[in-house]
């Protein structure tokens, strides 16, 4: 047994010195001490011993087991601190700032849309959705644009190649589908992407967005629509904003009219932007056509109600003075990143 023993000592401290790892180290320290351990084992042997072998043998085993935990110790001590030696020759400057995380965040037009929903449901109004992919009767026909009308020229349309349908060209056919579906009173916006043949340039896009309003009940007239766009494009845009309504021509409105507002680079002073007017053009709107209350089913001697329609990326030009509409589409991170996180 004494033998025995002190076999089990040299080979063991013998083992532990060599250990090459923290975690070969660990294995070893379980595979001696832990609770079906070789040491263990051994200690727990004692109690069946004579008076005279637990003399020797117990006292033994019990200074093999305090050995090996002390070289065990000792050498991973020794190995956590020369497991950075390879770093020692390499100059490592802690004074240098770190890497700044880039944390993603949402587009400023889909913050935009939001703030515009939030702005009209503060003003009871409820958010609406419609189809891209559009039918000449919603996109055209229905809004008092009958074929061959001049006025189809005003959108430049893109058609689908074999089947009667096309990109919607605005977000107005969302107010026929609405009201096709729903009794006045009516108070809605339906902000969305929509499509046109036109070409690029600072200020165009063929891909833009647009949100529409609708209000219709029995007696909702230009007033209502002045006070209510009033409200949210200060709200949106600017606190001190001013508005300019002007007499225009869209055929599912009449009267048709079109908002400016003070020019925000030059506050209203004139500048090259707004061509030294003070003003720039905003959006359109007037009070829905009779023609379209009735091809939306809606009595126009019952009913009568006021529609708007603007474009959201032109609003956010000019809220944050940015010249260039294509850089909304780039995904620069020089350009989002200028934007709030959320
Ligand atoms: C219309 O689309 C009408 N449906 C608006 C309307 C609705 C009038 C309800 C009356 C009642 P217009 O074609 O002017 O109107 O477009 C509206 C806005 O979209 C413009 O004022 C402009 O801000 C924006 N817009 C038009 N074309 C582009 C384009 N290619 N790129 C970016 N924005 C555009």
């Amino acid at each position: 047994m004494k033998n025995h023993l002190e076999q089990l000592r040299t080979q063991t401290l013998e083992t532990i010195a060599k250990a090459k790892t923290v975690q070969e180290l660990e294995a070893l320290e379980a595979q001696l001490l832990g609770k079906k351990g070789e040491l263990t084992t051994l200690l727990k042997g004692i109690k069946d011993l004579t008076v005279e072998e637990k003399q020797v043998v117990g006292k033994m085993t019990n200074e093999l087991k305090k050995d090996v935990e002390a070289a065990l110790l000792c050498r991973s001590e020794e190995l956590r601190s020369s497991q950075y030696d390879h770093l020692k020759d390499q100059f490592f400057d802690t004074s240098l700032p770190g890497t700044r995380p880039h944390p993603g965040r949402l587009h400023p037009l889909t913050k935009f849309i939001r703030e515009i929903e939030d702005t009209f449901m503060a003003l009871n109004f409820t958010v609406a959705e419609g189809p891209e992919i559009e039918d000449d009767y919603h996109n055209f026909s229905a809004l008092n644009i009958p074929e061959d009308h001049p006025a189809r020229d005003m959108q430049d349309t893109l058609w689908a190649k074999h089947i009667p349908y096309l990109l919607r060209t605005h977000t107005s056919p969302v107010q026929i589908r609405y009201m096709e579906s729903h009794e006045p009173p009516i108070r809605i916006i339906c902000p969305g992407r929509v499509f046109r043949k036109d070409d690029v340039d600072a200020t165009h896009s063929p891909m833009f967005h647009q949100f529409e309003g609708l209000m219709v009940d029995k007696t909702t007239n230009l007033t209502h629509l002045k006070g209510i766009l009033t409200i949210a494009l200060r709200r949106l845009i600017h606190p001190d904003l001013e508005l300019r309504f002007r007499s225009s021509f869209f055929p599912f409105v009449e009267p048709g009219l079109e908002v400016d507002v003070t020019c925000v680079l030059c506050a209203g002073k004139g500048c090259s932007v707004c061509k030294q007017s003070g003003w720039l053009e905003m959006l359109g709107c007037g009070m829905v056509h009779p023609n379209v209350l009735k091809s939306a089913g809606l009595d126009p001697n019952v009913y009568q109600g006021f529609a708007f329609g603007a474009g959201i990326e032109r609003l956010l030009m000019i809220k944050h003075k940015i010249n260039d509409i294509r850089l909304f589409y780039e995904n620069d991170p020089r350009f989002l990143e200028q934007f709030p996180l959320v």
